[in-house]
């Protein structure tokens, strides 16, 4: 008799086998343009369903291919820590401003006998202000009316090839020159980064702003220096059509109260004058005065 029960834990251990392949998930990144070579991109990570802790699980990484190739390889990847880092210093936004990666890993640690599974990384490349405005013409010629204000003279293209509609894109357009009577304004269109020249003031006097040179500089918000000039010329178009009309009725006028003795048709021009008491001129070709008449401006015939 005296059966002892003995109870007795048994432990089982299953021992991992590697039989799991290592997968990613699509992993996304952001590195600024021109980094320097060794700045960190981004952490990859792989996974493994093996046993963690164990060479089951332990993943080795590497860059299978890079797309668009572009000059070469742009990053490496740490192999055992799964780090991505810039390789070469001229990442350029404004050549290629998105990198799809094809992304290996090995458990095992890389051994020979280790199972692979692959994914993709994506990194976009971040815009900094590496370029300056040129503007899209060197001249520019505008014409406007005389007599008339707050109107667009004409549009200044700046033409820059950073990200649209950034700053590092947008123009601050000024006139530096031939604008001492402020007669003009510029502002940027957000929308084209074009300056909109605009007359701001009556212009009566032809011959001055005929010759009136405006200078207008670019300069990037984040840089204070001139970066892009241009020289403006601008005309004021004198109204020709409504002075001819103008100088039509006059002659009209003329022809209905003075009783002249030559062919209008032969005479060069005309000079305003007041003759308010004499009611007469002389020239070479003897114009009489018969009309008692005419007593406001009249014209005068050389
Ligand atoms: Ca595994
Ligand atoms: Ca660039
Ligand atoms: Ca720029
Ligand atoms: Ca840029």
């Amino acid at each position: 008799m005296g059966r002892k029960q003995r109870m007795m834990s048994l432990t089982v251990t299953v021992l991992d086998q590697n039989d799991n392949s290592p997968y990613f998930e699509l992993q996304m990144g952001n590195i600024t343009e021109e980094s320097k070579p060794g700045s960190v991109v981004m952490q990859i990570k792989g996974n493994d369903n093996d046993e963690a802790g164990t060479i089951n699980s332990e993943i080795s990484y590497r860059i299978v291919s890079q797309e668009p190739a572009g000059t070469g390889h742009m990053f490496t990847l740490d192999r055992k820590t799964g780090q991505l880092y810039v390789k070469e210093e001229n990442l350029d936004r404004e050549t290629i401003d998105f990198y799809k990666l094809v992304i290996e890993g090995t458990d095992m640690g890389g051994g020979s006998s280790g199972l692979v599974g692959t994914g993709t990384v994506e990194v976009k490349v971040l815009d900094i202000n590496d370029n300056i405005p040129t503007l899209e013409k060197s001249e520019y010629d505008g014409e406007v009316e005389e007599n008339v204000a707050d109107v667009v003279v004409m549009r200044i293209k700046a033409l820059d090839k950073d990200l649209r509609h950034s700053d590092n894109w947008l123009s601050v357009f000024k006139i530096a020159k031939g604008n001492e009577d402020n007669i003009f304004s510029i502002e940027t269109d957000k929308e084209t980064n074009e300056g909109v020249l605009k007359l701001i003031k009556r212009v009566l006097e032809v011959e001055v702003v005929a010759v009136a040179e405006v200078v207008a500089e670019v300069v990037a918000e984040a840089a204070a220096e001139v970066e892009a000039a241009a020289e403006l010329d601008l005309e004021v178009e004198v109204d020709q059509d409504q002075d001819q009309d103008q100088d039509q009725d006059q002659d009209q006028d003329l022809d209905q109260d003075l009783d002249l003795d030559l062919d209008l048709s032969q005479m060069l021009g005309y000079a305003k004058a007041f003759d308010p008491e004499n009611w007469f001129t002389i020239d070479e070709k003897q114009l009489r005065l018969n009309s008692t008449g005419y007593q406001t401006e009249s014209h005068l015939l050389w």
